[in-house]
């Protein structure tokens, strides 16, 4: 049975519908700390902090956990707001899980890395696998120190633990939590309903990115390969699209012509400035087959004609 942390942020929506569609509802538990969120009426829901480690353990015991999908986390932009709560979260979460995992010899972990472990040293495009690493948000810190301490828990305790870097991810079932790159689920919104669109990077500040269906699938798709096959224990680089906002500007106006857009950078600036433009995930690629399948107008087109469903029917309501 599958326990997910952070089940009600914008990856753990996705992979929770998901996991609960493959294996069934029973088998899978969403955890998150937002008590009252709709999601939490959808199958067996249960109150969790991450960095309550008895919470935690009362929860695997009680549903006999056999693997866990750590997702909760706080990302890079409301890090860098509350770094030394991100580096409680995202570090005591992860040790806890770790920990359970080692103790009770769960079959497998999945926790997410992030392109921001990649510094303004790193090699900007086609940043590669292994290469120089120096964060400079406590989010990419936390995560760079997660990715060391699974490949440790990996190497030493013989916990199946996997990882992978994401891009930013787009999807239009949640909305984002909190990153750098969220600007470019807003636009989406924006076009659809008629909007004019404030950008918070400036021009041409390209990053790396991907649509959240490639993520989930890829994701499952690592969590399902034969452990033999998994050659790096810290996390994966991931990769399919890469695009600055006047790009997928120019990409939604194909379809929403209308749609206009100005750009007032904030700090969010700085942190996107900080990470690479482009991944190589040549690796993922070798080791298990990964291929993206949406480029960004397919993602354009996908996303519109979901949420142009989602909105009208909200005006019918
Ligand atoms: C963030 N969406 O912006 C996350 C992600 C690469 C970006 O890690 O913090």
């Amino acid at each position: 049975r599958i326990l997910i942390t952070g089940a009600f942020g914008q990856l753990g929506s996705e992979i929770t519908d998901e996991l609960r569609t493959k294996y069934g509802e029973s088998n899978v538990v969403a955890s998150d700390i937002s008590k009252d969120h709709p999601k939490a009426k959808e199958g067996i829901f249960e109150y969790l902090d991450v960095t309550d480690a008895e919470r935690l353990e009362e929860i695997v015991e009680k549903h006999g956990i056999t693997q866990i999908y750590h997702l909760a986390a706080l990302l890079s932009s409301v890090g860098e707001s509350k770094p030394q709560m991100a580096w409680d979260i995202n570090m005591n979460g992860l040790v806890n899980v770790l920990e359970i995992a080692r103790k009770r010899n769960l079959d497998k972990v999945y926790w997410p890395s992030s392109i921001a472990v990649f510094g303004p040293d790193s090699p900007k495009q086609d940043t590669p696998q292994n290469t120089i690493m120096n964060p400079t948000t406590m989010y990419g810190i936390s995560k760079l120190a997660g990715e060391k301490l699974c490949e440790y828990y990996h190497a030493k305790f013989g916990v199946d633990v996997r990882s992978i870097r994401y891009p930013g991810l787009i999807g239009w079932k949640a909305l984002p939590g909190g990153g750098t790159t969220d600007y470019a689920v807003d636009i989406y919104h924006k076009a659809v309903n008629n909007e004019p669109f404030e950008c918070f990077l400036a021009k041409g500040t390209a990053l790396p990115m991907m649509y959240m269906d490639d993520a989930v699938r890829g994701t499952i798709e690592l969590m399902e390969a034969p452990a033999e096959k998994i050659k790096v224990r810290t996390s994966y680089n991931f990769s399919a699209i890469s695009f600055t906002p006047e790009e997928i500007l120019a990409s939604i106006q194909k379809i929403v012509p209308e749609l206009e857009m100005t750009h007032n950078p904030d700090h969010r600036q700085g942190i996107a400035e900080s990470w690479p433009q482009s991944i190589a995930d040549d690796h993922a690629r070798k080791d298990w087959g990964w291929t993206p399948e949406f480029d960004l107008d397919r993602m354009s087109e996908d996303i519109i004609k979901n949420l142009r469903e989602i909105y009208y029917a909200q005006k019918e309501a």
